[in-house]
């Protein structure tokens, strides 16, 4: 059966800087290997931030943003036969098609099936599902859950049991899952390491989180803004440091110093080159290894002497924390269902789509991990 095309309210960013614009759009129905979703609540994410401020080099628009979704199937193309109408789902932005050199090779979570056409933001045919004032309007990140529904490959999304909320799971679309899966699935965090996390936001404090998982010794928090003390504690920081507050000191001669020699395992989650350098040499020589997760501005880049590499220390990255989402976001989930994984307590701030630029700004303001959007 061919489906109709819905007629709904989304988000559009029309110009890059610009506020959001929630308006009509008109969703086609999915094509072959494709899903249309009712969303139900999304996250805001820095990253989508990032994008609509047009340093994103990858950045098209007029476009649909959101990247961190959860909602129900209204309806599949032909072919999809890994959910249905009906099934509780989150979004993927790291597609998983279990066939690729990527999926196959066991060493990675990225898929390579649809990045192409993902980064151009369209669907893999290589056309967009979204219209609005008659136009195209792109998609993002393979997801775009900044509509009241939205379009995506079938390997993009994952279903999981509807035990678990909507303004819950959504947060496992990324910003808990990244920070988490650094801390245990990329740097595999071991008993007794001393940690250091740059930047206590969403991803931060679910790296801590993580961190306390896996039995952490120290973990330090690092963030310019005091106000993330207490949230850092409260998801098991063990310490706090404001880097802009050392008199003569650099924050990597201070991390040093605390942990005798330098940290096991450091994480960027600010997005500044900067900070990933301060990251990598606050690692211990020999051993210490940095994993960068800050998404930086197109035209930024890394740097440190290279014997910071030559004497051992490491430096990787991530994305999505290296969780293959299909397989590995259920058992998160079940995680949370038996108190497992704090979810709950990264939702600071709750707006209605209507009035999703609130939530960008609330983001900006810093006394906030996450706001959820009602769809
Ligand atoms: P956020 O804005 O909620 O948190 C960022 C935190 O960093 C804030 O608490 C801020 O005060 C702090 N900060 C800023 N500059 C700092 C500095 N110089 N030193 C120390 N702390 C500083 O952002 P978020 O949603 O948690 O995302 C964090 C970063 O991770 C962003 O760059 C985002 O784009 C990126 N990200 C990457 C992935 C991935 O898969 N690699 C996934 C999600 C987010
Ligand atoms: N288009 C950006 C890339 C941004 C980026 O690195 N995105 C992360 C996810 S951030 C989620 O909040 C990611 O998944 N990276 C792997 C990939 O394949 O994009 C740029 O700067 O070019
Ligand atoms: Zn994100």
């Amino acid at each position: 059966t061919v489906g109709k095309t819905i007629t709904c309210k989304a988000a559009i960013a029309w110009a890059a800087g610009e506020p959001l614009s929630v308006e009509d759009v008109e969703v086609a129905p999915p094509k072959a290997h494709e899903v249309r979703i009712q969303i139900h609540h999304t996250g805001v994410c820095h990253t989508d931030a990032y994008t609509l401020s047009g340093k994103d080099p990858e950045g098209a628009f007029p476009i649909v943003l959101g990247h961190e979704g959860a909602g129900i199937v209204e309806s599949v193309g032909e072919g999809v036969t890994s959910v249905k109408p009906g099934d509780y789902v989150i979004a993927l932005y790291t597609p998983e098609c279990r066939e690729c050199k990527f999926c196959k090779s066991g060493k990675t979570n990225l898929c390579g099936k649809i990045r192409a056409t993902q980064g151009k933001g369209v669907m893999p045919d290589g056309t967009s599902r979204f219209k609005a004032r008659g136009k195209d309007i792109l998609h993002f990140m393979g997801t775009s859950t900044f509509s009241q529904y939205t379009v995506v490959a079938d390997i993009s999304v994952v279903a999981v049991t509807p035990k678990i909320a909507t303004d819950r799971a959504c947060l496992l679309g990324c910003g808990i899952t990244t920070g988490y899966g650094a801390a245990v699935e990329t740097a595999k965090v071991e008993e007794g390491s001393n940690v250091a996390v740059f930047g206590v936001g969403c991803v931060g404090l679910s790296v801590v989180q993580g961190a306390v998982k896996n039995k952490a010794g120290m973990i330090i928090a690092v963030d310019v803004n005091d106000g993330k003390e207490a949230w850092a504690r409260k998801f098991g920081a063990t310490h706090f440091v404001n880097p802009t507050k050392l008199q003569g000191k650099t924050i990597q001669e201070h991390l040093i110093e605390m942990t005798d020699g330098g940290c096991d395992y450091t994480f960027d989650c600010t997005g500044n080159v900067g900070v990933m350098r301060a990251a990598l040499e606050a690692c211990h020589k020999g051993w210490g290894e940095s994993i960068v997760i800050g998404v930086a501005a197109a035209g930024q880049e890394i740097s440190t002497r290279p014997f910071q590499l030559v004497t051992g220390r490491v430096w990787k990255g991530c994305a999505f924390g290296g969780i293959k989402g299909r397989t590995q976001l259920p058992g998160l989930v079940d995680d949370y269902l038996n108190g497992n994984l704090k979810v709950d307590e990264f939702i600071t701030h709750r707006e209605p789509l209507t009035a999703i630029n609130t939530a960008f700004e609330q983001m900006k303001a810093g006394d906030c991990v996450r706001c959820v959007v009602d769809m």
